[in-house]
């Protein structure tokens, strides 16, 4: 399976499988147990200064010989030396988020780094791969986090059509029917946040487990629209007095305040309550905790009955 797969092809890895490159718990554990699982373990670095950064790297690389990615999230405050740090580290594959990565471009790629970027829309899938981005990830916005505005049904085909670089589809996706279905769509591989949030290896607090065990199809909510920078996470006391006060007009940098360290909070205290719980609008199809090497390979195994059922349907 998968060996004429063009993300296969690119990345050296079994299984066009991508973990999401999430901010505090997309850590060396959960990276380097993807990677050894045949997918692509992907570090996020979130808003973490580059030297945590370099260690979070070299960890990955002493418990995995596969390749492994990056996730440079780019509205950091740190994000150029974070840059510096992969760079640095020779990481294999840099994938970008929350911002145009261009200019950082000719750089990864002159060091033999693959550079994929996230995309909300065809315009910036286009012009990323005009500066010489070697794939995209099209993410829509069933995503947890930081979200653009399009769906994942309607941006993987648009930007199929519109670039010539394999696409990764995001956003939604967390079994073998949604990989299907991305697949139907053009992408070539797909990226998951959320699916492996639940899985052993995620050192994701068990309350911020627990309480997306509870969530269901309407549990989520998008904070932070009146900021310019959209984010998911599921409903609790923050988001209630978030929204009341983004509904009432309050200062940016009164709502900056609110959402500061929030996120730490819920993934390392455990305050699901005060705290950000991101997760994507399929959370409540998440009722178990697996380990990533299941994850993966109830996913793999799944496809072949998933697509006899559309054949099925087709005759
Ligand atoms: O980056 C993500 N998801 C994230 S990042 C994050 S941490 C965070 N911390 C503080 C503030 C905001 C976030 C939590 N979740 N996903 C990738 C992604 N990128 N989704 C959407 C985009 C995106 C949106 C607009 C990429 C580019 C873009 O346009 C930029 C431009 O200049 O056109």
């Amino acid at each position: 399976m998968f060996e004429n797969n063009a993300i296969c092809k690119l990345l050296n890895i079994k299984y066009p499988i991508f973990q999401g490159g999430m901010a505090w718990i997309g850590t060396a554990e959960l990276a380097s147990a993807v990677s050894n699982a045949g997918g692509l373990g992907i570090i996020g670095a979130g808003n973490m200064p580059a030297d945590l950064l370099r260690k979070e790297i070299q960890k990955c690389k002493g418990w995995t010989d596969k390749p492994f990615g990056v996730n440079v999230m780019l509205l950091s405050p740190f994000v150029k030396d974070v840059m510096q740090v992969v760079l640095d580290e020779k990481v294999p594959v840099v994938t970008t988020g929350a911002g145009n990565p261009g200019e950082y471009v000719p750089d990864l790629k002159a060091i033999g780094s693959k550079v994929i970027p996230v995309v909300a829309s065809v315009a910036l899938a286009k012009r990323l791969v005009r500066c010489g981005a070697d794939a995209v990830i099209a993410e829509g916005t069933e995503s947890g986090g930081h979200i653009g505005e399009i769906t994942t049904m309607a941006l993987v085909p648009q930007v199929v059509d519109a670039v010539d670089v394999p696409v990764i589809g995001a956003g939604g996706i967390a079994d073998s029917r949604g990989m299907a279905a991305a697949f139907a769509l053009g992408a070539q591989a797909i990226q998951m946040g959320s699916r492996f949030v639940m899985s052993e290896e995620c050192i994701a607090h068990p309350n911020y487990k627990e309480y997306v065990l509870k969530a269901k199809d309407r549990s989520t909510v998008v904070t932070g629209r009146t900021l310019g920078h959209p984010a998911r996470v599921l409903q609790n006391q923050l988001t209630r007095k978030f929204l009341k006060m983004e509904a009432e007009g309050a200062a940016p940098e009164e709502l900056e305040k609110l959402g500061v360290g929030s996120l730490h909070k819920a993934t390392h205290e455990g305050d699901v309550h005060n705290g950000s719980v991101m997760i994507g609008e399929i959370s409540g199809m998440l009722n178990d905790i697996k380990p990533v090497k299941t994850i993966i390979e109830d996913i793999v195994n799944g496809l072949p009955d998933v697509i006899k059922g559309i054949e099925s349907k087709c005759q």
